[in-house]
């Protein structure tokens, strides 16, 4: 059975690169996609995904627009490295259909509540500010949602500060209460998805799929690698968001260690901080679990293989 997921995101040039994954893998049923600020405005990300959409093929699934700002926070967005669109380098095509009427928060649980418990798994590639309002309105989504799995925060790393990871600390609140609400939760972050490079050997799979998606990904490598350069002295670029849809896939994909995590809400330095607990042994009622170490050939094969299956869409 297809595992069924909503992908929470503000694409973002990865968040692109997870829907494909999401929609070309044939264990993976997209049953929404919802937006929220981040990587810039809630307008332009939306916009982006619908493009996105268009660009993969994907028809028949609700894309909701969710939160425009954070919950406490004021905006703060990535242009340094997703450009002034979001998603910056490609050409965007128009969508080619409406957003759902509803607020993705109501997206979001209209999905958990019309489906049997244990049936949909949360993965959130931006800030949680969508899915702390989904668990505020209605709790009981978190007893009915099989798990969450997120790309956030980091164990060790940070990158938008020296111990902060972007899509948590522009909305540390929110990331307080989905990391604190009871749902199994998965943290992809930064100490996993460094080593998710796109590297000249994964371009050139990528390059020899030789489809309009394809090339679409390649453009957004193109840009992505530039802004990794300059900005976080990357030579290839981390592809972080399609690291948590492929551990819903395979969780061989990648090793994972029970740990408690919190996040810092107060702290002078350290504001948004995924404070991760590794003293051993964790305690038997831990609900957290971050993810240390990708197998990066079972990686890249994944999406190298949701995009020969998308092909080339029709429009
Ligand atoms: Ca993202």
């Amino acid at each position: 059975m297809a595992r069924k997921i909503i992908l929470d995101c503000d694409p973002g040039h990865d968040d692109a690169v997870a829907m494909l994954l999401a929609h070309g893998n044939p264990d993976i049923d997209l049953v929404a996609v919802t937006t929220v600020v981040g990587n810039q405005t809630l307008e332009k990300v939306t916009r982006n995904a619908l493009s996105v959409a268009a660009i993969a093929g994907i028809t028949g699934v609700p894309f909701a627009a969710g939160c425009p700002r954070p919950l406490v926070r004021e905006i703060e967005t990535a242009p340094e490295i997703h450009g002034e669109t979001g998603l910056d380098g490609p050409e965007l095509p128009a969508p080619a259909f409406d957003l759902d009427r509803r607020h993705a928060v109501d997206l979001i649980i209209d999905t958990v509540m019309s489906h049997e418990p244990g049936e949909i798994t949360i993965v959130p590639t931006a800030g949680l500010t969508n899915i702390a309002l989904a668990a505020r309105k209605e709790p009981r989504i978190v007893e009915r949602v099989r798990e969450v799995v997120l790309m956030g925060g980091g164990f060790h790393e940070g990158n938008w500060s020296p111990v902060a990871e972007f899509n948590i600390v522009i909305d540390p609140e929110a990331a307080h209460i989905v990391f604190n609400e009871k749902w199994p939760l998965t943290m992809v972050g930064l100490d996993l998805t460094h080593q998710a490079l796109a590297t000249p050997a994964v371009e050139e799979r990528i390059r020899a799929v030789g489809t309009k998606p394809a090339a679409f990904v390649l453009e957004l490598l193109d840009f992505f690698r530039e802004a990794y350069r300059e900005n976080q002295g990357f030579e290839h670029p981390p592809v972080h968001d399609p690291c948590a849809v492929a551990y819903v896939i395979d969780p061989g994909v990648m090793t994972v260690r029970k740990a408690p995590v919190d996040i810092e809400l107060r702290g002078a330095l350290t504001l948004g901080m995924t404070v991760t607990d590794l003293r051993s042994p964790a305690p038997a009622d831990c609900h957290t679990q971050v993810a240390v170490e990708l197998d990066h050939g079972r990686f890249w094969d994944l999406v190298v293989d949701a995009l020969v299956r998308i092909g080339e869409p029709v429009a």
